[in-house]
């Protein structure tokens, strides 16, 4: 029975960013209500408070206060309950902002071509899916299917075509066993304990990479490790019994495992430039479009950018979001004090990821009526 008066979390099995959102409420142990955003009285009452987007997640509170998009949501929430779930020192703090950046934004490839370019083992199951998120009416089938196909062509433009299919799957492993091994060591990014960043990695390697019959069977034959935490992202304790220590808790002194650092640098191979080049472009358009009066919604994306990685050339769409997401890490940074300024900057370089902090785009994002809009 659904439960009256609880949170509503509007979001469905299968979406890779409702997947963030839910596994925060499980840990932060709120209580809600999953419902498929289908119904008359979501259109009617909850989505002119979403901005009008329909996007998953979404929550309602009890007073009827709506919340859009897996960030605000998180937020919301580390905002009204003491910031649980953000480490307090500054490599880890930078760390787990940027891990939400990566799992949001940064591993779409894999998480498309995994869920959509294996018909045989996948489609009846996407089919379902797709069909149960369209209302009940008589052509819900044909809606689904309707649904699905236009899914299947957006995840083109993220930059999975049959040339870049292999290295995309060579990259997938790599980071499967980076993944692997870190978990390893450490129940969580940052020791006994999620941090927003997990959050965000939750996005792709659970809704998709993790519970879609293809990529699923994958995880549980090559990446044990990583498959335990996905599955320990989804429970309210800290479910880590196989590790000998059950500190739940951030590793201390600001420490940062070498595991995370080997999954960084194998990260970084497209995320910087991906990022570099999303950002060329945007500033492009930005500079093409100077009369976007402030509050103006922003686009999904403005465009493909093109990047080389591994003697590969990858097209995929320029999404100002991906820089929403990293300004954060960048105000984060720069609130630093300067000592610690140099061990992150240190850090990051050790990673190959030191581009991040200068990587930006020329005109501020906010937030205006649940949507991103350009400041
Ligand atoms: N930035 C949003 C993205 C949400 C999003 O794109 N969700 C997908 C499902 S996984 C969706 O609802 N897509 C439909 C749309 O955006 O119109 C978030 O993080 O919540």
């Amino acid at each position: 029975m659904t439960k009256t008066n609880t949170i509503k979390l509007y979001g469905s099995a299968l979406s890779l960013y409702a997947g963030r959102a839910r596994s925060y409420l499980i840990k932060a142990g709120i209580d809600y209500s999953e419902v498929i955003p289908n119904t008359p009285y979501y259109a009617k009452t909850v989505l002119p408070k979403a901005g009008g987007r329909q996007s998953m997640p979404t929550i309602e509170l009890a007073d009827g206060t709506v919340v859009r998009d897996g960030a605000a949501i998180i937020d919301y929430f580390e905002n009204t309950s003491g910031h649980g779930f953000s480490p307090s020192s500054p490599k880890q703090r930078i760390l787990s902002l940027l891990f939400d950046v990566i799992g949001a934004e940064g591993l779409l490839r894999p998480a498309m071509h995994y869920r959509w370019n294996f018909a045989e083992e996948n489609l009846k199951y996407l089919e379902f899916h797709f069909e149960s998120m369209m209302p009940d009416t008589p052509d819900r089938k044909e809606r689904g299917l309707a649904a699905a196909n236009r899914m299947r062509s957006a995840a083109i433009g993220f930059g999975v075509v049959p040339s870049t299919m292999q290295l995309v799957e060579t990259l997938y492993a790599e980071l499967m066993t980076k993944l692997n091994n870190h978990f390893a060591q450490q129940p969580y990014l940052l020791g006994g304990k999620p941090c927003i960043g997990d959050f965000g990695m939750m996005a792709p390697l659970y809704g998709h990479l993790g519970r879609d019959p293809k990529p699923l069977a994958m995880m549980q034959q090559k990446a044990i490790r990583l498959f335990r935490w996905v599955e320990r992202m989804n429970r309210p304790d800290a479910d880590m019994g196989e590790f000998a220590s059950s500190e739940a808790d951030y590793l201390p002194d600001d420490k940062v495992a070498s595991t995370l650092i080997e999954l960084l640098k194998h990260i970084a191979i497209d995320f910087i430039p991906e990022t570099r080049a999303a950002a060329d472009l945007i500033n492009t358009w930005l500079s093409e479009h100077t009369d976007l009066e402030p509050n103006t919604q922003l686009p999904r994306g403005v465009g493909n950018c093109e990047f080389e990685m591994r003697g590969s050339k990858i097209s995929a769409l320029a999404q100002p979001y991906r820089f929403y997401l990293l300004k954060r890490v960048q105000d984060e940074f720069a609130g630093l004090y300067a000592a610690d300024k140099l061990e992150v900057q240190s850090m990051l370089s050790a990673c190959n990821m030191s581009e991040i902090l200068d990587i930006k785009l020329n005109r501020d994002i906010g937030r205006h009526n649940n949507l991103e809009v350009w400041a």
